[in-house]
């Protein structure tokens, strides 16, 4: 049975909507997924987060957007080089402390 499938040009894993192929299968570079708002640039797809760095100092402000479109002056994670500004946001997650050998 044949479905509609969109093209996926950025290999996000978004299709662009106005792009389709019918097929029984999802040919390669084709996903069900419709939603990608620019399937010329993978940095863009729904859900993306966007870090403020309006001076464009690899330092984000630590205001953060989600949208598919980049808003202006705004990065995401990859784009910046100091990971210093986005570890804010990160939660460690702790592991159990060592257990003292009774040996030692
Ligand atoms: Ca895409
Ligand atoms: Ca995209």
């Amino acid at each position: 049975m044949l479905a509609t499938y969109y093209r996926d040009m950025d290999g996000d894993g978004f299709g662009n909507p106005l792009n389709t192929t019918q097929a029984c299968s999802a040919p390669t570079g084709y996903v069900t997924n419709n939603t990608d708002c620019d399937d010329s640039d993978a940095l863009e797809f729904p859900g993306q987060t966007w870090y403020a760095d309006v001076d464009n100092d690899g330092y984000s402000s630590g205001v953060t957007q989600i949208s598919c479109l980049r808003p202006s002056g705004h990065k995401v994670a990859v784009e910046l080089p100091r990971p210093r500004a986005i570890a804010t946001t990160t939660t460690m997650i702790s592991t159990p402390a060592p257990q003292k050998s009774a040996t030692a």
